[in-house]
């Protein structure tokens, strides 16, 4: 079984920022002041964990994966040479933006004479911003290749029960931290993504609020809000609303407490680590409303039991 994990990608070091956001610009360089702006966010948080904590959940899927899976069956059981070989899984990282970039995610594979495997982006909904770019990267290194890798997609797995379960599991322990969870507001979050891809039908906006709806029913929630998080320093429009000016408003219509949890994301990160813990709760403290957030998915088992199951199910395919 192969599996081609792959997720944003952050820079190792502050040198590699210049060349990873000419990369998300596609190829333009960032003007001075914007560069300028996205290191001292970097320094504001000390380092991104990004790459850490994908390899980590490369590393726990892939021992997860083989931990079930027969190398040397004992006896014949069904067809042979089975139709869905039970082998040795391998999980390999490609991110979007840096290295391993997913192009040499690819060419590995093919090394390693990969010719069929999962591919599986961590954020759980699917964008014309996000997994269909991913999907173009995949595309374009496939191109490269003498042979193809047949790539059977997991493109979204926003009500996977797992993964609804596992984001319960950690609002709930915010819970606990509440004085009043009766008059809290909860709050999800996903990254906002351009207007111009929502009126082109982009599902993302449907998907993160079923996430939000399932994890707010499994909890009986009394009231819920999504908000979009670190939209994009471009003129252009962007998804709302904004985390920053719903906490306002929360505190406007009487709140004192809020919970925020980022269901577009399963690690931490940049957004997280700066958007969230530094820039919304600056916000929420000049409100004066008492903000916390419920713990990142990360590399935690549970939600590696989530990818597996994904990962099998698609394997089947
Ligand atoms: O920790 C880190 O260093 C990486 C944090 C990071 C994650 C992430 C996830 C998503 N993005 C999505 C959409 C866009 C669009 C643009 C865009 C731009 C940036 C910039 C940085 C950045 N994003 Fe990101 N994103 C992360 C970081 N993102 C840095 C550039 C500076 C800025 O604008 O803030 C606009 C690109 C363009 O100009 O064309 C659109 C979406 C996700 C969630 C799905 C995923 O993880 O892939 C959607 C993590």
């Amino acid at each position: 079984m192969n599996v081609l994990l792959m997720a944003y990608g952050t820079p190792y070091a502050p040198e590699e920022i210049e060349p990873y956001y000419t990369d998300i610009r596609r190829g333009k360089k960032p003007p001075e002041e914007l560069l300028h702006e996205l290191s001292g966010r970097y320094e504001a948080i000390g380092k991104s964990p990004l790459n850490e904590i994908t390899l980590a959940q490369a590393i726990r899927l892939q021992a997860l994966l083989n931990l079930e899976a027969p190398v040397y069956p004992k006896r014949l059981q069904g067809p042979f040479p089975p139709r869905t070989p039970q082998g040795p899984a391998r999980v390999y990282v490609g991110t979007k933006h840096w290295h391993p970039t997913i192009g040499e995610a690819v060419a590995a594979m093919h090394e390693d004479g990969v010719r069929r495997a999962v591919a599986l982006v961590a954020a759980p909904h699917y964008s014309l911003r996000s997994v269909a770019e991913y999907q173009e990267k995949v595309e374009a290194a496939l191109k490269a290749l003498p042979e193809p890798i047949t790539f059977v997609w997991v493109e979204s797995y926003e009500a996977h029960p797992g993964l609804i379960a596992a984001y319960a599991r950690r609002l709930e322990e915010a819970i606990w931290r509440l004085r009043d969870p009766k008059r809290a507001a909860y709050v999800f979050t996903a990254h906002s993504i351009p207007l111009s891809a929502v009126e082109r039908g982009d599902p993302y906006p449907r998907q993160v609020e079923k996430t939000a709806e399932l994890i707010a029913k499994r909890l009986a929630l009394p009231r819920y809000h999504v908000a979009y998080q670190s939209a994009g320093r471009t003129p252009e429009p962007w998804l709302g609303p904004d985390i920053n000016e719903l906490l306002r408003r929360l505190k406007e219509e009487g709140h004192e407490e809020a919970v925020v949890q980022a269901v577009g994301f399963p690690a931490d990160h940049l957004e997280v680590f700066y958007d969230l813990d530094l820039e919304a709760q600056a916000t929420a403290q000049e409100v004066g409303l008492r903000l916390l957030r419920a713990r990142s998915l990360n590399a935690d088992l549970d939600y590696i039991q989530v990818l597996k199951d994904l990962v099998e199910a698609a394997w089947q395919r």
